[in-house]
């Protein structure tokens, strides 16, 4: 069933400013009837149909290809026409304005792929995934999003949906039925496919994490002594000369942001001003101020040290926050004489290396990709959100609590739990879903989509 969305919405798709090309797209009931005003014939459905856009007058604006996609075989499932003409702002206004003087409206962000999730055209993280497949900042990440779109992600959603259905049918089977004998259902059975479900979920969340991370990279803060090499990391990391590195200590004085990729995902590499306490220069305390600022926003933080450094460094890292992971770095081992790589520690994961000769880098790589739950790119990887992990949270905490009230003997509670599972799940795909949520997922889309 189409969903009745009253209004006509128009749309410039093409990103603003000049190109060869600019889209304006329309969707909605009133379609076939801007053939006549404004093309002045009615195109071909599915057919590029060269012509003019025409005004008032009937005299062309601009020449351009309409494409008539008639409902419900287009994005939306509304009749939707599309306009090719020439890519000038000015162009593209006038042609809105000729729109909306024929009773179009602008649409809102996001509107045409809400109307495309109304309409089923396809489910919430597919709609989700053209939005992120636009903002993505590498190729792994367009790569996972394309296979979220294609509904890799939906798909084992759905299974999981499925099992719990049937799970849920045999527990309120056994509620129904319990007074009677049966045999078909032993608590073993139930408590066996609890157990296989949680280990599912457990993987799709895994999955949905990378996900997440290919979509929003991380961020890493650099923080430790003056001079401990910080900044030569930094240029190191991101190939080039980026931060003046000289031997006097306290040289970084504000915070420095690059981004580069690291398997595919997108990390932003914050240098900062060497932390001491005994700093007396304005300048530097400001600068060691927002190194404090820098990490309260790290999802890893390394530190740097010194391997020559025989002070420890241990009320640096007391004022570190807790909760951030860390990996401490010892640097110049090319004067200290020992060894490259990993070392045992038990404070965190310490790797020792060389920035002078670059013995190290690789195991500080693969350390970190390690850290950051990355692996060279997976097969079916695919983009998530937040509000999926979220979601995933939910629902196995319900799986778990099924579980736990089924070894309690309290059928009609594990019923519950499952039930609430099944909805946190069915929100992900938008099966079950708020018109606030939609809103807000919609909203943050941008217009033309
Ligand atoms: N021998 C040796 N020197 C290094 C190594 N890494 C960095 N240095 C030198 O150490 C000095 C300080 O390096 P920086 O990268 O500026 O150190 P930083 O931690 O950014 O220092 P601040 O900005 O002052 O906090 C420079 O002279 C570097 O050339 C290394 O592995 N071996
Ligand atoms: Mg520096």
């Amino acid at each position: 069933m189409i969903h009745a969305s009253g209004d006509t919405i128009a749309a410039i798709a093409t990103p603003r400013g000049r190109g060869g090309v600019g889209v304006i797209r329309i969707s909605g009931d009133a379609v076939p009837s801007l053939f006549g005003p404004l093309l002045g014939k009615r195109p071909e459905p599915r057919h590029a149909s060269f012509g003019g856009f025409l005004d008032h007058h009937g005299q062309a604006i601009d020449q351009g290809l309409a494409l008539y996609f008639p409902a419900p075989h287009s994005f939306t499932g509304e009749h939707v026409l599309e306009l090719h003409a020439h890519g000038s702002p000015v162009v593209l206004d006038l042609l809105l304005e000729r729109l909306i003087q024929l009773e179009c409206r602008l649409a809102r962000p996001g509107e045409f792929s809400e109307r495309a999730f109304l309409n089923r055209k396809m489910d919430l993280t597919q709609a989700e995934a053209i939005a992120d497949l636009i903002d993505s900042a590498t190729a792994a990440a367009a790569r996972a999003a394309q296979r979220s779109l294609k509904g890799v992600f939906s798909e084992q959603i759905h299974a999981l949906v499925e099992t719990l259905i049937e799970l849920r049918l045999l527990i309120e089977a056994a509620i129904d039925f319990s007074d009677e004998e049966i045999d078909f259902l032993t608590e073993a059975k139930v408590i066996d496919q609890l157990k296989a479900m949680e280990k599912q979920l457990a993987s799709i969340r895994s999955m949905a994490l990378k996900g997440q991370r290919l979509r929003e990279g991380a961020t890493l803060v650099l923080v430790g002594r003056p001079n401990a090499g910080k900044s030569s990391l930094l240029n190191r990391l991101a190939g080039e000369d980026r931060a003046i590195v000289t031997p006097i200590p306290g040289t970084t004085r504000d915070t420095l942001r690059e981004a580069i990729q690291l398997e595919g995902i997108p990390l932003h590499i914050i240098d900062t001003a060497g932390l001491r306490d005994d700093a007396t220069d304005p300048v530097e305390r400001e600068g060691i101020q927002r190194t404090r600022a820098a990490i309260a926003v790290a999802d890893v933080i390394l530190l740097m040290v010194d391997d020559n450094d025989v002070k420890p460094d241990g009320a640096l890292i007391d004022a570190l926050p807790d909760g951030i992971p860390m990996i401490f770095i010892h640097n110049k081992i090319d004067l200290s004489g020992n060894a490259a790589g990993r070392v045992p520690s038990d404070r965190g994961i310490k790797v020792r290396i060389s920035l002078k000769s670059g013995d190290g880098i690789d195991d500080l790589l693969s350390v970190l990709t390690h850290q950051l739950g990355i692996e060279p790119e997976q097969e079916g990887a695919f983009t998530a959100r937040r509000r999926h992990l979220e979601a995933l949270e939910v629902a196995l905490s319900g799986v778990l609590g099924a579980q736990r009230e089924c070894q309690a003997g309290s059928q009609d509670l594990a019923a519950e739990q499952l039930r609430l599972s099944q909805r946190a799940l069915s929100e992900i795909t938008g099966d079950f879903s708020s018109d606030d949520l939609l809103g807000r997922i919609f909203a943050s889309f941008c217009i033309g989509k």
